[in-house]
């Protein structure tokens, strides 16, 4: 029988790279996301491509009974889930702390650490029952450093990082993995995100060097993911070249 991967953020950049590698490796995949025409699309596409079987589940994930109700109402055997990628997540907003609009902290903290921890407990609760499942984490060069402006992003991503390390003891006894991967920048529509829409903003944030790819992203949870069951990934920084922390480039 086919493996099976969760995918949370499966409509765009990381999630969605992740989505066509997995599928390309025979996994059954049950992809989520807000927006339900593009899971619809995607869903179609890699199962006409791959011939892999796909559920579909809009939500939002910073909503506990919707994750809850979706999560719940897969069919029995999508709950044999193998692989859990926490991926979905955002920034709103690059502003000094005494500036910051509280409305975007509470997006960031909501999605992407409580969204997480939602969407964690349930699937864990499925895997520690089979003593067996691998979890991975998106973290961010953000969770290993902070930079200017960066504040309540890099809180989150830091509290990724410190959830990973927690769930890796927790969920020892039960045999299952976790991995946290943490990308430096990837061109997605991460930062049009970030910017509201301001597409000339979200662009200069990748000009003058080769940014990551979401690919290069997926090709490195697909490496943790593929490894033999005794062997763990722990925790991968990835940067573009031309990158080497959280504040300095090599622009041309
Ligand atoms: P994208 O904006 O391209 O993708 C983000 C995904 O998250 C989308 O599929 C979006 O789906 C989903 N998402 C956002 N909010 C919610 C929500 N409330 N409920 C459900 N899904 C949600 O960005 P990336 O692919 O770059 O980001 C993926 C992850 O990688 C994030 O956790 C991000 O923090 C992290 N990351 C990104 C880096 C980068 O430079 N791009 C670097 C380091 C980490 P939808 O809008 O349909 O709900
Ligand atoms: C996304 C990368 O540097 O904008 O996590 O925080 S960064």
């Amino acid at each position: 029988m086919s493996k099976i991967a969760l995918i949370t953020g499966a409509t765009s950049g990381i999630g969605e790279a992740c989505a066509e590698l997995f599928a390309a490796n025979g996994y059954n995949l049950i992809l989520t996301g807000r927006r339900k025409d593009r899971l619809k699309s995607l869903a179609e596409k890699l199962n006409k491509t791959y011939n892999v079987e796909i559920a579909e589940a809009a939500f939002d994930v910073r909503n506990r009974n919707a994750v809850h109700d979706n999560l719940n109402n897969l069919p029995p055997e999508w709950r044999n889930i193998d692989v859990l990628i926490n991926n979905a997540g955002l920034s709103q907003g690059l502003d000094p702390v005494h500036e910051g609009d509280v409305t975007d902290w509470d997006t960031m903290i909501d999605t992407n650490v409580k969204g997480l921890l939602y969407v964690t407990k349930i699937v864990s609760g499925w895997m520690t029952g089979r003593k067996k499942g691998h979890i991975v984490n998106i973290g961010s060069i953000a969770g290993k450093e902070v930079y200017p402006k960066g504040n309540v992003y890099c809180a989150t991503k830091h509290a990724v990082d410190a959830l990973s390390q927690a769930m890796r003891i927790d969920l020892l006894p039960y045999g299952i993995r976790v991995t946290a991967i943490h990308p430096g920048a990837v061109e997605t529509e991460f930062s049009e995100v970030r910017f509201k829409g301001d597409k000339e903003r979200a662009k200069a944030v990748y000009k003058g060097y080769e940014p990551l790819v979401a690919a290069d992203i997926a090709d490195a949870i697909w490496y943790a993911v593929s490894r033999p069951p005794h062997v763990n990934i722990n925790d991968m920084l990835i940067m573009p070249t031309a990158q080497a922390n959280a504040t300095n480039w090599n622009k041309k």
